[in-house]
């Protein structure tokens, strides 16, 4: 029998043990999701969100997914929806790659020999390229959804990023206000959702988090000309939070044989929330694109 109080909750209050969870390098519990298919799986798929949101939110996608024999799984980040840690708090941008590369060692033990698929979407997709970039030689492929490249070089001057530098070191914990999310999808319904979802962080922004999603932009530019791995882009020309910009970037630059680059016009950031035939499109050429990779079957 579990001694009274031993029990650890997650921050809305289930005991971890009723919850599909792993724990990370810090012994702190990340709350795990898993859509697995009727027939034996042909490939292993990591959904990685995006910043202050959580895997909940990528069910239509993982399920269709699930429905073409992969075995998709994910987890809520450190300090978002009902994994642990303060929330949207970050002291090392690098905690989220070496978490998802626990997650998917994990899996890859349970499931040897099978073709292991990343999809990530805004900062999901930053972590998603500098997590393969650490293995680049154990991924299938990757799909990023309006990821976050680069940082907006009219947004990110000389003298804003000195700012920005001397700000964190003063008071790391200001806000710099939240995102509007109605800027996110041109699809109100869907804006509503996402607003009334409380495993969502409607707080403001704060600037140390900042400076880690600028660190990780920069680590990202260093890489493209690196990457040889398979990937698919997809991208909103309309997109008002990761400009269109980094996408092309990383499609121009990176050597890889097997790269695509899908714009979606008009599209804001959220392509798999966005009007319903945005998001059908999306969500078909996802899992054509990943379909087409997986090995032939016997
Ligand atoms: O990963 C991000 C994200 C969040 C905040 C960011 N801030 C920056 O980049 C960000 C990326 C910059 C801004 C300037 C200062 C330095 C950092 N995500 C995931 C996205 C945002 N969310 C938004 C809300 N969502 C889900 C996806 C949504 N909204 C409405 C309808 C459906 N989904």
């Amino acid at each position: 029998m579990p001694e009274a109080g031993s029990e650890r909750l997650s921050p809305q209050g289930v005991p971890y043990k009723d919850l599909p969870h792993i724990i990370n390098a810090d012994g702190q519990y990340l709350f795990c999701r898993y859509w697995t298919p009727e027939s034996q799986p042909r490939g292993l798929l990591f959904i990685v969100h995006g910043a202050g949101e959580h895997c909940g939110g990528y069910s239509d996608l993982a399920q269709m997914l699930a429905e073409h024999s992969l075995l998709v799984f994910a987890h809520d980040h450190l300090g978002h929806g009902q994994s642990e840690g303060d929330r949207m708090v970050i002291s090392d941008f690098h905690i989220f790659i070496r978490d998802s590369l626990q997650h998917i060692d994990l899996m890859r033990s349970r499931h040897p020999g099978l073709p292991v698929f990343v999809v990530g979407h805004s900062m999901g997709g930053a972590i998603s390229i500098l997590t393969v970039c650490e293995r680049p030689n154990d991924f299938a492929g990757v799909v990023l959804i309006a990821p976050m490249v680069q940082m907006n070089p009219e947004s990110a001057t000389p003298f804003k990023v000195f700012m920005a530098k001397l700000l964190n070191h003063l008071v790391p914990s200001m806000s710099l206000g939240a995102i509007d999310s109605k800027w996110i999808s041109r699809d109100q319904k869907e804006v509503q959702a996402y607003d009334a979802d409380v495993l969502n962080y409607h707080g403001g922004l704060r600037i140390s988090f900042g400076m880690q999603l600028m660190n990780a932009a920069t680590k990202i530019e260093k890489a493209l000309p690196g990457i040889s791995w398979p990937f698919l882009l997809l991208h909103g020309d309309n997109d008002k939070l990761c400009d269109i910009k980094g996408s092309q970037m990383m499609h121009e630059k990176a050597q890889s044989q097997d790269k695509k680059l899908k714009v979606y016009s008009g599209a804001y950031h959220a392509l798999h929330h966005e009007l319903p035939d945005t998001t059908s499109s999306v969500l078909k050429e996802i899992s054509t694109w990943i379909v087409q990779r997986l090995p032939e079957e016997d």
